[in-house]
């Protein structure tokens, strides 16, 4: 292990909650494992945010499994990185709890995400989805995290995150908790659907013809770009109101780092045939390996669950640290037993 406890803190996290998707990994992923060599790093699959929408339990076990594999078939390196899961750490939800008596309902209820997820929830909606973002902010906060990437939809989450660490710093002590910041990237921060370019491409969205998963097979992969929806027009350019094809040149431009006007130049007289065709190999090309070392690592569980004690264990001993030093400021006794 490699790891300089001096080193700045980055940690991010993604929902068990279906296969992860091409989305997750341009907007998340693809940066964790591009910054991981400059931070000491925390990634873990929140499976208590997964349950503030019904689950079926043998498939959150499987998909909690799976997104630790996908993160390390993607490129992030488990002897370095501490890696576990959500529920593992229990200090999470302890610290989730204090947060919540600082947090307004008010900013609550201004999230995005709690507003769309609510209305698809019809009249019973979980307490859980209204604290969602408390509990994220505990995920960091209990870090001292430095850098958070994650994509566009993330942004909110974060402000709260960071508003919170500043009110309680504000009340407490300057240094209780680390404002971090947030990494989101300059194009693959919001991949859309390929069936509805103007929502975002979502693991749990109920039309998989839209969402390209990361275990997804390559004829799987091109029938969906065969399909993507398009936009009127005959010319393949770059604009908002060509949201289809927007869409097609931001994946191949998140995948391959070249910028919006050097795929609009190479598709000059070429038909949205080809950009779909051409897009679906990119996608596979980097899709391909990360579905066949993720079925491969998904074969050891005894790999998996050994890395991940491992990792629970390494971030209990940090999170117990922050934790308390919170409990004693906010006038807890001390002494833990
Ligand atoms: P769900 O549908 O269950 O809400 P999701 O697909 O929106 O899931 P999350 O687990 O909420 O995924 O997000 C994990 C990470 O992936 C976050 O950093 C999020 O910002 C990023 N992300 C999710 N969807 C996209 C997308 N379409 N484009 C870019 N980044 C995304
Ligand atoms: N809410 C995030 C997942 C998440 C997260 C975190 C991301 C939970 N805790 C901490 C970064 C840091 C989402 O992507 N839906």
């Amino acid at each position: 292990m490699n790891v300089r406890p001096s080193q700045k803190i980055m940690l991010s996290a993604v929902q068990p909650s279906h296969q992860l998707t091409l989305g997750n990994y341009l907007g998340a992923l693809k940066n964790w494992i591009k910054l991981q060599h400059d931070y000491e790093c925390i990634f873990f699959a929140v499976d208590l945010h997964a349950l503030t929408v019904k689950r079926d339990p043998a498939q959150l076990k499987e998909q909690t499994y799976q997104a630790v594999a996908t993160y390390i078939a993607s490129g992030i390196h488990p002897d370095q990185a501490i890696l576990f899961i959500q529920s593992h750490v229990p200090e999470h939800a302890e610290l989730s709890w204090i947060l919540n008596c600082f947090t307004y309902m008010g900013e609550l209820g201004r999230m995005t995400q709690y507003k769309d997820k609510s209305t698809q929830q019809g009249k019973n909606i979980p307490a859980g989805l209204f604290t969602y973002p408390v509990l994220m902010a505990a995920d960091i906060l209990l870090y001292q995290t430095h850098l958070v990437p994650v994509g566009e939809d993330q942004k909110q989450h974060l402000e709260i995150t960071r508003d919170l660490a500043i009110r309680i710093n504000h009340l407490y002590g300057e240094n209780l908790f680390t404002v971090p910041e947030i990494y989101s990237p300059p194009i693959g921060a919001r991949i859309m659907s390929l069936q509805n370019p103007q929502i975002k491409m979502s693991k749990s969205d109920p039309d998989p013809n839209g969402v390209i998963y990361l275990m997804d097979s390559d004829d799987q992969i091109k029938k969906k770009f065969k399909r993507a929806v398009t936009d009127s027009g005959q010319e393949i350019i770059y604009r908002n109101d060509q949201p289809g094809i927007k869409n097609l040149i931001d994946i191949s431009c998140a995948l391959t780092g070249k910028t919006p006007e050097e795929w609009v130049n190479q598709y000059r007289g070429k038909q949205y045939g080809h950009l779909k065709i051409e897009t679906a190999d990119r996608v596979i090309e980097t899709i391909a390996p990360i579905r066949s070392k993720t079925a491969e690592l998904l074969k050891d569980r005894n790999y998996l669950d050994a890395l991940l004690k491992q990792g629970a264990h390494r971030a209990r001993e940090k999170a117990q640290r922050t934790l308390s030093r919170v409990y004693d400021k906010i006038g807890c006794v001390g002494g833990r037993y």
